[in-house]
């Protein structure tokens, strides 16, 4: 399965940062905020739910929300918000 929470395997990293993102609806929603996400520098992984609009990236510890937020936005949906480390 390609959505739904996300299952750490073993050997895997926690998501270091979750975003709570508004505006996707279906499941190419999700590829695209991965897709986009993805691109940022630093970022491992990400994974987005549209059902709960989260999205778990695991990404280096320079990585900050701006970048992110930037990536979001520019891919047509908004961050509503953020936790975790690399805040900034
Ligand atoms: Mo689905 Mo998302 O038809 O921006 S791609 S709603």
């Amino acid at each position: 399965m390609r959505r739904g929470t996300q299952v750490v395997e073993d050997g895997g990293e926690m998501p270091n940062l979750i975003l709570s993102v508004g505006g996707m609806t279906c499941g190419s929603c999700e590829d695209s905020i991965q897709r986009a996400v993805s691109l940022v520098e630093g970022v491992r992984s990400v994974r987005a739910d549209h059902r709960t609009g989260r999205v778990d990236v695991e990404a280096d510890s320079g990585v900050g929300v701006e970048a992110l937020r930037e990536a979001v936005e520019d891919a047509g949906y908004d961050l509503e918000g953020a936790t975790g480390a690399g805040r900034s």
